[in-house]
């Protein structure tokens, strides 16, 4: 399921974000960058140890901003580790902060001219987002994005389960009718 934004592609699948061959794939990581559970642990495990250790050497990300390390097993070149908010009941700038990882990441990816990017459902998992509304946040923020910025041409949204993809599918219906 897709739409497109100028020239741009901006799709979502079911499936495993570490198998995609996407230039970069982001990760839903934590502050201190260190291997933790969910995507984190999956990402980590298919790329290899290169991975972890350029993340070590970063040392830290404030919630809501991304780095970028070597891709290093997977087919992907680059992963964009960003750190999605941890929710409590969204009115502690939860929604501001989830909006930041999609415009920090893709402004990341920009700068190294990367041109295709895979995203997880970032802050759904142990984070405890709602899904429904991360899925209008991701997709409204990336669609914005590419509207100004068309140099990306593929943003791809790789969901983990069937209830994740039909929250998501909700959303990107809604955003094909505005
Ligand atoms: N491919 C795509 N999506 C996946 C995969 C996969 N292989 N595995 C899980 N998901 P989470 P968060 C989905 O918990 O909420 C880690 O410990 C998952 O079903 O990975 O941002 C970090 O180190 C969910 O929809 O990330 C942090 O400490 C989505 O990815 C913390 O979790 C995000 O779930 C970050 O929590």
């Amino acid at each position: 399921m897709h739409i497109i934004i100028n020239h741009s592609i901006l799709e979502i699948v079911e499936g495993d974000i570490t198998r995609q061959d996407t230039e970069a794939i982001v990760n839903a990581a934590n502050e201190q960058l260190r291997v933790g559970g969910g995507v984190d642990g999956a990402i980590n495990r298919a790329g290899g140890p290169r991975i972890q250790e350029e993340a070590r050497r970063i040392g830290y990300c404030p919630t809501g901003q991304a780095v970028i390390t070597t891709g290093g097993d997977l087919k992907a070149s680059f992963v964009i580790h960003t750190v999605g908010p941890i929710y409590k009941d969204g009115r502690q700038g939860e929604p501001e902060l989830l909006a930041s990882c999609y415009r920090e990441s893709l402004a990341l990816a920009r700068a190294r001219g990367i041109r295709s990017i895979a995203f997880p459902s970032i802050s759904t998992g142990v984070y405890g987002y709602p899904v429904a509304d991360a899925a209008r946040i991701a997709l409204g923020k990336v669609k914005a994005y590419l509207q100004q910025y068309p140099d990306i041409r593929l943003v791809r949204f790789v969901l983990f389960g069937q209830e994740a993809f039909e929250a998501y599918a909700a959303a990107l219906g809604e955003l094909a009718q505005e």
